[in-house]
C-alpha cells in the first residue's frame, strides 16, 4: 500500500487492470485546484477503501486533463507539487490514459470534457461550478458553491484522518482561488481553513493574515504571461463548452489584453486550430496587494476585468453584447473594423468564468 503521494502515483502508472480503474479527472483548464484536488481525492479514496477491505477492488487514478507543456506554464502547480515532494513528471496526463478510460470521477467539473469521444460513465462528482444537471446517478454527487474544490474535499473526507501534509497541500488551491481569502469565500471555505489550521475560531481575517506568506510565495511562482506565446497563453487556462450549435472556449489570463503581442491574430489562429465558433478571453487583473494590511484595504483592492470576444460571425457577438451588456456592465474599448474581434471593460467583476459561462451558454442555446 502506498503511503505517500509519490509512490501512489508511480503505483498508478503500473496498473494494467483497466476494468477496475476509476480515473479521477480534474477540469480541462488543468489548474492547481483541479490537479491537487484530483490527486488528493484519488489518494484518500484509495487509502480509505484500502483500510476498510484490505486490497482495494477499485483503483482511483488521478488524471490531469491537459497536456504537460501547458500545465508547465502554471508556475503555481509546480510550486504546489514541490511542497508535496512531487514534480510535473510524476503526474498522469490525459493523453497517456485516454484509450483506457471507461469510468471517471469528476473533480472540479460536473460534465465530461467536450473532447471525449467514447462512452464514459461518471461514478461520482465533487465540484464547485454551476450544476449542469447531468449524471444524476453519480454517487456522491456533491456540487456546492465555494472558492475552492479543496473545501469540498476536506468536508467530504472529514470523517477520515487527514494528514497535516495533505491539508497543507489543499491550502494552496484554497489560497489561490480565494485570492487569499478575499474572493468568493463561503462558510465551507472558512470551515476548511479552520480544519487546516486546527483552530475552530479562526476568522476570515485571521486566515488571511496566516496565509499571507504562502500567498506571496504563490504569487512569485507565477510565470510572466507577457513572456509566453499567445497560443500557449490562450491554452493555459482554457475551458471548452458545447452549446446547441456552437463550440466555444473561454480562456482566462491575468494581464491586460493590451500587454499581449499579436493578440487578435493569435486568437483567430487559436479559434481555427481548436475548431471553435467563439472565443472569450477574460483578462482578470489583480493589483499587487502587498500593501494591504487590513480588511478595508482588501475590499478596496484594485481588481479589473476586460472581456475580449472573437467570433467569425459578428451577428453572434452583437447578440451576446446586446443581451449581456447590462448584466456585465460592459464598456466598449475597441474592435476590429469588421467587428469580429471586440474588447470591453467589464465593471461587474464578480462575473468570473464560473458565473459568465452559464450566462453565455443561455445566450448561445
Ligand atoms: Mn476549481
Amino acid at each position: 500500500m502506498s503511503t505517500d503521494l509519490k509512490s501512489f502515483l508511480s503505483a498508478c502508472k503500473t496498473l494494467k487492470d483497466f476494468e477496475n480503474i476509476v480515473y479521477v479527472l480534474g477540469n480541462e483548464s488543468g489548474d492547481c485546484d483541479s490537479i491537487i484536488c484530483s490527486l488528493v481525492f484519488a489518494f484518500l479514496a484509495y487509502r480509505s477503501q484500502n483500510s476498510l477491505k484490505g486490497t482495494p477492488s477499485i483503483h482511483y487514478v488521478p488524471v490531469v486533463n491537459n497536456k504537460p507543456h501547458v500545465v508547465a506554464m502554471r508556475g503555481e502547480v509546480a510550486f504546489a507539487l514541490e511542497k508535496a515532494g512531487l514534480s510535473l513528471n510524476d503526474l498522469i496526463y490525459i493523453d497517456d490514459v485516454y484509450q483506457n478510460i471507461n469510468t471517471v470521477f469528476l473533480i472540479d467539473a460536473n460534465t465530461l470534457p467536450v473532447s471525449f469521444k467514447q462512452q464514459v460513465s461518471v461514478s461520482g462528482i465533487i465540484d464547485h461550478h454551476a450544476d449542469e444537471g447531468l449524471h444524476a446517478d453519480a454517487e456522491p454527487r456533491i456540487i456546492n458553491t465555494c472558492a475552492s474544490c479543496a473545501s469540498l474535499l476536506i468536508e467530504y473526507f472529514s470523517i477520515h484522518k487527514f494528514d497535516q501534509k495533505l491539508l497543507d497541500l489543499l491550502l494552496i488551491p484554497l489560497v489561490i482561488d480565494s485570492v487569499n481569502w478575499t474572493w468568493k469565500v463561503t462558510d465551507l471555505d472558512i470551515k476548511a481553513g479552520r480544519k487546516i489550521f486546527n483552530d475552530s475560531d479562526l476568522t476570515v481575517e485571521q486566515l488571511r493574515q496566516k496565509c499571507k506568506p504562502l500567498h506571496a510565495q504563490i504569487s512569485e511562482s507565477h510565470i510572466d504571461e507577457t513572456q509566453i506565446t499567445v497560443d500557449l497563453l490562450l491554452e493555459k487556462d482554457l475551458k471548452t463548452y458545447r452549446a446547441l450549435h456552437c463550440l466555444y472556449g473561454i480562456s482566462v489570463i491575468h494581464t491586460s489584453y493590451q500587454s499581449i503581442n499579436d493578440l487578435e491574430s493569435g486568437i483567430r489562429r487559436f479559434i481555427a486550430c481548436k475548431h471553435l465558433h467563439l472565443h472569450v478571453l477574460i483578462c482578470t487583473i489583480h493589483a499587487d496587494d502587498k500593501n494591504d494590511n487590513d480588511t478595508e484595504a482588501a475590499e478596496r483592492r484594485q481588481h479589473s476585468v476586460q472581456l475580449v470576444l472573437t467570433c467569425t460571425q459578428p451577428s453572434v457577438l452583437d447578440h451576446i453584447v446586446t443581451n449581456a451588456k447590462d448584466t456585465l456592465q460592459l464598456t466598449f474599448l475597441e474592435s476590429s473594423p469588421d467587428k469580429t474581434f471586440r474588447c470591453y471593460q467589464q465593471a461587474r467583476i464578480e462575473y468570473s468564468r464560473k458565473k459568465l459561462q452559464p450566462l453565455l451558454h443561455s445566450l448561445l442555446s
